[in-house]
């Protein structure tokens, strides 16, 4: 899974790269700062002091000494105002600098904690959108498996609408029995129109889509049969006009994963790597229902995780990155891999 949001001390991670919140002396500090230090141990700030500082928003490597990780990339974030004096522009460099340099010696993989949110005062949930979205926008050029780590919990904000968005969606769907969707498609469609029309006719009306949605059903069904979850992917994935790499960048999801699914046609993914397929290919809630059978899995009512899917879907709101905030959030698995 190519962004992976961790909770997790950032110096205990077997990455390629950590990044450091550091500041423009890049001689140690408070916070991950000192705790990076800490674990290196001496070499780390002798080579820092000859590194001339760095400024606010560019990054610089070095070795990582104690570490496990072979480099750290210290970078400075800004120091949050009121927002208006520039401060998510260089926010934002923070994260494209430390990745291009990651990129050019070539890591695999990197962590970052959340860069200015702690001393620097950056608003958390801001602080985490900014670094969803720059690498997120990194990842669709580039295949590396990058870290968000979040040191603890009371750390991690999703914007609180959101939050309550979907709070209030659990509380109304949670107990809530599992309607018949088509029948209620069915209601809509020949409801509200056919206000003026005799019950008789309403009834006719209802029982000729039911049986019209039923023969579709069972055509499509028939033809479908036999179709396993990776084939339907490929098709789907080819009915939407999409490439290959789009499909699984948008998912979440490695590379080698994808060429495992896509040349074994009886693959069976967990349910976290269906529902990611689902959501790159934007599929409705019916789609998403059918291509999770062919994994032999079901969305429920009785399940937060679920909800939550339903939730963005009901939305239109396919964002893999901000479905994994909420997921976090709320303790869920994450989406992809
Ligand atoms: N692992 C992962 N994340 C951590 C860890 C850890 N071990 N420790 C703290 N965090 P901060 P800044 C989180 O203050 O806001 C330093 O003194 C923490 O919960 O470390 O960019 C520097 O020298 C928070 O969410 O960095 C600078 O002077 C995030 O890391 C200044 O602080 C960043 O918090 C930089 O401030």
């Amino acid at each position: 899974m190519p962004l992976k949001i961790v909770r997790q001390d950032i110096t205990k991670m077997e990455v390629d790269a950590i990044v450091n919140a550091a500041n423009e002396s890049l001689l140690g500090g408070g916070g991950v700062d000192g705790a990076i230090h800490r674990a290196a141990g001496e070499g780390l700030v002798a080579e820092c002091r000859t590194l001339g500082g760095c400024k606010t928003g560019k990054a610089k490597l070095t070795g990582a000494y104690n570490l496990t990780a072979k480099y750290v990339i210290h970078t400075v974030g800004p120091i949050y105002n009121d927002g208006k004096h520039g401060e998510k522009a260089l926010l934002e460099s923070c994260y494209r600098e430390s990745l291009a340099l990651a990129k050019e010696k070539g890591c695999e993989s990197v962590a970052f904690p959340l860069i200015s949110s702690g001393a620097y005062g950056y608003p958390k949930d801001l602080a985490l959108k900014v670094a969803i979205d720059m690498i997120g926008e990194f990842l669709l050029e580039n295949e590396m498996t990058v870290y968000i780590v979040i040191f603890d919990k009371k750390s991690y904000k999703i914007s609180e609408k959101l939050f309550f968005d979907i709070v209030e969606y659990i509380d109304d769907n949670y107990v809530e029995a599992y309607t018949d969707r088509s029948i209620n498609r069915c209601r809509l469609n020949t409801g509200a129109s056919a206000r003026s029309r005799s019950l008789e006719e309403k009834f006719d009306s209802f029982i000729e889509c039911m049986s019209i949605a039923t023969e579709d059903d069972l055509k499509a069904k028939i033809e479908q049969l036999d179709e396993s979850f990776s084939q339907m992917l490929l098709r789907k994935i080819d009915e939407k006009g999409m490439t290959d790499t789009e499909c699984y960048k948008k998912a979440n999801i490695d590379r080698k994963l994808f060429s495992k699914i896509r040349s074994d046609v009886h693959y069976r993914p967990s349910k976290p790597t269906a529902i990611a397929f689902a959501i790159a290919l934007e599929l409705s809630i019916y789609e998403t229902e059918d291509m999770l059978r062919k994994a032999g899995y079901a969305l429920s009512r009785s399940n937060k995780f679920d909800i939550i899917i339903e939730y963005f879907i009901s939305k239109g709101n396919y964002n893999i990155y901000e479905i994994n905030e909420a997921l976090f959030a709320f303790d869920q698995s994450l989406l992809g891999a």
